[in-house]
């Protein structure tokens, strides 16, 4: 299996993360990304190879203008005003309800103000190399498509930063460019044909819903820890099932506290019926790890036997299927569980 790469990820490197109303190292680090290319470049099964430049038109097909434009100079313009900053964060929210019964408002001007404009939380800090990471997480998507468009069976995108959680207008979750949901819009309007997202991270894809919520072209299917008790708390419920032209092509799992590889597998298979009905021409899977019996900051039991199973599910499906990276925190186990998924995939 070809695995898509590029050394870009290392210049997203936060030294603080803003969480649980205290500050700690990140989750989402370097290692995670260098802990899985280590593990795969061992193992024979699978052949590196760099991403090509998309440009930033299949990023604004999804995003907001805005939101790149933010990414791309918001670092520079803090730290002119801020010297010696490193991680930015806002510290003042844009909340649609401060202006309740006025106009919608605007974009603010002073970058203090953009910051909470386009980010909806404290854990994604903005640095210096975020952009040119996060525009080669993108990069590595769309090329890791074009290989499955182009005849693979299947291929891998070890994407860094991860992307579900972003919106059409908002960064957060350790997600700045939403590398899953620009894929399925670049299958979708490039060939005519449906796609479904399939999405076993941990954690709700916010982002992936939003985006897709309203389309009938683009599927989504999640599996997560209930957003009654996890991030991201607001989205992510079973009674969410699209709107418009996409009622019934958003599909929520929300998982009990502690699920199993038996639990977890037959939600997963009963997912993938309901994939196989939609009649989608490609499969975009957002893998995450964070479903590990052991992640740090996530409370489900799969096991690394347990992501073998998984994969082999998702692989009798027998779709042209595009596996992109998303979470998982617990390092010392990450290489082994992505290969995990990947050789039950059939790497
Ligand atoms: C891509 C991805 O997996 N993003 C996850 C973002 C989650 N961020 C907030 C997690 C809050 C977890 N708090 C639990 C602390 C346990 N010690
Ligand atoms: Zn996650």
């Amino acid at each position: 299996m070809k695995v898509v790469y590029t050394p870009a990820h290392l210049q997203h490197d936060p030294h603080v993360e803003f969480e649980t109303s205290t500050t700690h190292s990140p989750w989402e680090h370097i290692g995670r990304a260098e802990a899985i290319r280590e593990t795969l470049e061992a193992d024979s099964r699978f052949e590196f190879m760099a991403p090509t430049e998309w440009g930033t038109a299949p990023i604004e097909a999804v995003h907001n203008p805005g939101l790149v434009r933010f990414l791309s100079e918001g670092w520079s313009l803090y730290a002119a005003q801020n010297p010696g900053v490193r991680e930015v964060v806002p510290d003042v929210f844009y909340r649609a309800a401060l202006r309740d019964k006025m106009s919608e408002g605007r974009e603010p001007t002073a970058i203090a103000g953009r910051v909470g404009y386009w980010c909806f939380e404290t854990t994604t800090p903005l640095t210096e190399g975020t952009y040119v990471a996060a525009r080669g997480a993108v990069d590595t998507a769309l090329t890791t498509t074009q290989l499955v468009l182009d005849g693979a069976s299947s291929a891998y995108g070890l994407c860094r930063p991860p992307g579900h959680h972003a919106t059409s207008d908002l960064y957060g979750g350790y997600c700045f460019f939403n590398n899953a949901a620009i894929a399925a819009h670049h299958i979708a309007t490039t060939t005519g044909t449906k796609v479904t997202i399939l999405d076993v991270d941990y954690h709700h894809g916010n982002g992936t819903q939003q985006i897709f919520y309203d389309r009938d072209d683009v599927q989504y299917v999640s599996l997560h820890g209930d957003p009654a008790r996890a991030y991201p708390y607001s989205v992510g419920f079973a009674d969410e099932t699209g709107t418009g032209r996409g009622l019934g092509s958003n599909i929520n799992y929300p998982m009990p506290l502690r699920a199993d590889d038996d639990a977890y597998t037959a939600a997963l298979s009963d997912a993938c019926e309901k994939i196989a009905s939609f009649g989608a021409s490609t499969l975009i899977v957002s893998l995450g790890l964070d479903t590990y019996i052991t992640d740090p900051i996530s409370d489900l039991a799969v096991t690394t036997d347990g992501m073998r199973r998984c994969g082999e599910i998702v692989r009798q499906l027998a779709m042209p299927t595009v596996v992109l990276q998303e979470g998982g925190y617990d390092v010392n186990a990450l290489g082994a569980n992505v290969q995990s998924w990947l050789v039950g995939l059939g790497a």
